[in-house]
């Protein structure tokens, strides 16, 4: 899953078209969509053919995820938010989602170091609710692999995407290690900050696929 966060619309589109054939989808967030707008969602998913989700991580009370989650999931075809907020926040969005026939992906644990402070203690918790209330996937961290064990355990057979290989220093083939082929490696900068967006995808998807 590519991490799109450039900040222009061409050069967003440059890089989607070209590395799409060598990612499954595309991930974008509020650096792309206040640099541009919500459209830009269409024109990536003309361009590439590959789903884009948005990672607003939303985390608002009932009846303003749902406002979120409409206006967003009218273009895109998942959005991610927080678990911390708790189950109504969340159920919100699901309700959203699920009449539009859309994805919902719910944050446990984040990937940075500040993550350990407050995420930490209670993303097994939010594992088990993103679980229980049967959304359809969950984030997970690629700088922790044994946290990204657990929560997976935790979670079954809810898909993760799990960010943190590349810029942040998570190493792929311990992720994959724990990865099956239903979730997804989430990689941004070592892509688009490279000097060959194109060559960089296409050699994570050979890691990727050969391993
Ligand atoms: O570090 P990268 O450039 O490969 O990008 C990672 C992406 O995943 C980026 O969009 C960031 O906002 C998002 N993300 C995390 O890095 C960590 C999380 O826990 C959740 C999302």
């Amino acid at each position: 899953m590519l991490a799109l966060d450039v900040l222009d619309e061409k050069n967003a589109l440059k890089i989607a078209e070209e590395t799409c054939e060598y990612i499954d989808s595309i991930k974008i967030g509020y650096p792309l969509v206040l640099g541009t707008d919500l459209k830009i969602i269409e024109k990536i998913k003309n361009l590439t053919g590959k789903e884009v989700i948005c990672d607003f991580k939303v985390a608002d009370i009932p009846s303003t995820n749902e406002k979120i989650a409409e206006l967003t999931l009218n273009y895109a075809d998942g959005i991610i938010c927080q678990g911390f907020v708790g189950k109504d926040s969340v159920s919100a969005i699901l309700n959203i989602a699920r009449k539009k026939n859309k994805k919902v992906i719910v944050v446990t644990e984040m990937s940075h170091p500040g993550a350990t402070e407050y995420l930490k203690n209670v993303a097994n918790d939010m594992a088990d609710m993103a679980k229980n209330l049967k959304v359809d996937g969950i984030v997970a961290p690629s700088t922790r692999v044994e946290r990204l064990k657990e929560l997976k355990k935790i979670v079954g057979d809810l898909f993760i995407i799990s960010p943190g290989v590349g810029a942040q220093g998570g190493d792929l083939k311990e992720v994959l290690n724990v990865l099956d082929e239903n979730d997804y490696v989430i990689i941004g900068r070592a892509i688009y900050e490279s000097e060959n967006p194109k060559e960089s995808a296409k050699n994570y998807k050979m890691q990727i696929s050969t391993f």
